[in-house]
């Protein structure tokens, strides 16, 4: 039997823009998801957009007692900027009411609200000014979070200021799948560097308030890299890809400095940001009491085949490499390599100080469960099951070995939209009926989920 520390986190995450709906409901106004959606709904899955998604405006009261009923001990979820500010100064009361009744539902069922300010909902009053690409962005924020501790303090103690800041920097400024779906590396690096002064000046705001017992922190998406043989060339790739996609948000959150390395490559390839003078005074007195990582799956690296010499860019330096032994999950592509869970419980031991660090999303995608439904209709979802033991044996074992987990949190629990790809891949212990008033019934990893926060373990 694997047992798990006392006081242990058991619980799932998700966010406003993926669960909440009630988009254009309440006083809020669109994000720059809700504006995409308009403009190009031929983009996202079956035309699946973000106005009603799992519902969780309506039916939260109902969804607090599902928590419980699968044992879950935590819930993190994130606030829609846009409805608390709907023009980033005007307080909304409606959506004052709504969060307070939703946090104090939770907790009066034994369930911890940890929430989240930023889930990848720019306002898009904010993003016609130019998003995370102006500096004014950063002020704008903090004073967003400033409005959320005082309005909630007294109900949330766990904070968080981002979900994977990397995500919303890379995936909009490189890779297309976010709006404004821009690709110019200067533009992205800029964008992080805001992002990052963001966070920090939202930590400021937070320690200003002195919420009691408060703790704030922010949720990075971790995939360490796997470089394809000790040759130095792969071995850099690997340093490259780590400083890039690791340390880029954990030395300056944690430990309060920007990777030397990351600043030698982006002066190096002239991609330095505009950087205003008391920035760094900011970033060292200005660390987090907590970090959440979401862990879904590693990079694999090599040197790249034919780079130019001198190199130009990071794409001389690294490139993914094709691990032949990898196992996948083919529905979401991504691959399961449940031992880098262990990988990082010890660099979050040995590189960060031991820091308290919880597991804050793991999970499996699947498209077309109806295929596992049963008779009595519950989706037999045995594969998540084992996915979610590898993860956490290898948890344990980091556990074991010292490093300071307190919980472990899935990607999700009743299933929701994704972004682009709205339904297609399902992650929840709940399944939702799109077509039927978004009804919830539980699978089978639901029941499993609660023997497993019952025991402490498995
Ligand atoms: C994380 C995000 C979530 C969620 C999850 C699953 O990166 O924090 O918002 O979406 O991944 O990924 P996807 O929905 O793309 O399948």
């Amino acid at each position: 039997m694997i047992k798990f520390p006392k006081d242990f986190l058991w619980g799932s995450a998700a966010s406003a823009p993926q669960t909440e709906g009630a988009a254009a409901m309440g006083g809020k106004s669109p994000s720059t998801w809700d504006k995409w959606f308009e403009l190009n709904p031929e983009l996202f899955n079956q035309n699946q957009g973000p106005e009603i998604t799992s519902d969780v405006y309506h039916q939260y009261r109902e969804d607090v007692k599902r928590m419980k009923e699968i044992g879950m001990n935590s819930y993190r979820t994130s606030i829609a900027w846009t409805r608390l500010l709907p023009d980033g100064k005007t307080l909304n009361e409606e959506a004052v009411r709504f969060y307070r009744d939703y946090f104090t539902a939770m907790l009066e069922e034994g369930v911890e609200p940890i929430i989240n300010l930023f889930h990848f909902d720019m306002p898009w009053w904010l993003m016609e000014q130019g998003g995370w690409e102006i500096r004014a962005s950063v002020e704008h924020f903090a004073y967003y979070a400033k409005v959320a501790f005082e309005q909630f303090g007294d109900l949330v103690k766990r904070w968080t200021t981002f979900n994977e800041p990397l995500v919303h920097i890379e995936c909009g400024y490189l890779l297309g799948c976010h709006y404004p779906a821009k690709n110019d590396w200067r533009l992205m690096v800029q964008v992080g560097y805001h992002t990052l002064m963001a966070h920090v000046r939202a930590v400021e705001e937070f320690r200003k308030c002195q919420i009691e017992h408060g703790e704030i922190g922010i949720i990075l998406n971790v995939s360490p890299a796997y470089a394809r043989s000790q040759s130095p060339e792969d071995l850099l790739a690997k340093e490259v890809s780590d400083n890039r996609s690791v340390y880029s948000f954990l030395d300056p959150c944690v430990l309060g400095t920007v990777p030397e390395k990351l600043v030698e490559l982006l002066k190096q390839f002239d991609l330095l940001p505009f950087v205003e003078e008391t920035d760094e005074k900011l970033i060292a007195e200005n660390t987090v009491d907590f970090i959440g990582l979401n862990y879904y799956q590693p990079t694999r690296v090599k040197a790249p085949d034919h780079p130019q010499t001198p190199p130009q860019g990071f794409r001389d330096l690294v490139a993914g490499y094709d691990w032949p032994e990898k196992k996948m999950n083919p529905y979401r592509g991504w691959e399961i390599y449940p031992e880098a869970l262990y990988d990082v419980a010890l660099m979050m031991k040995e590189k960060y100080h031991n820091i308290p660090w919880y597991v804050s999303e793991n999970g499996m995608g699947v498209a077309d469960e109806e295929r596992f439904l049963t008779e009595e209709g519950e989706i037999q979802d045995d594969y998540r099951i084992e996915f979610m033991k590898e993860h956490l044996e290898q948890l344990h074992k980091g556990i074991e070995a010292g490093s300071n987990c307190f919980g472990y949190h899935t990607w999700t629990f009743v299933d929701c939209w994704s972004w682009l790809n709205g339904y297609r891949n399902r992650y929840g212990f709940y399944r939702v009926d799109i077509e039927d008033n978004c009804k919830r019934t539980m699978k089978l990893s639901g029941k499993w989920y609660k023997q497993l926060s019952e025991q402490n373990g498995f």
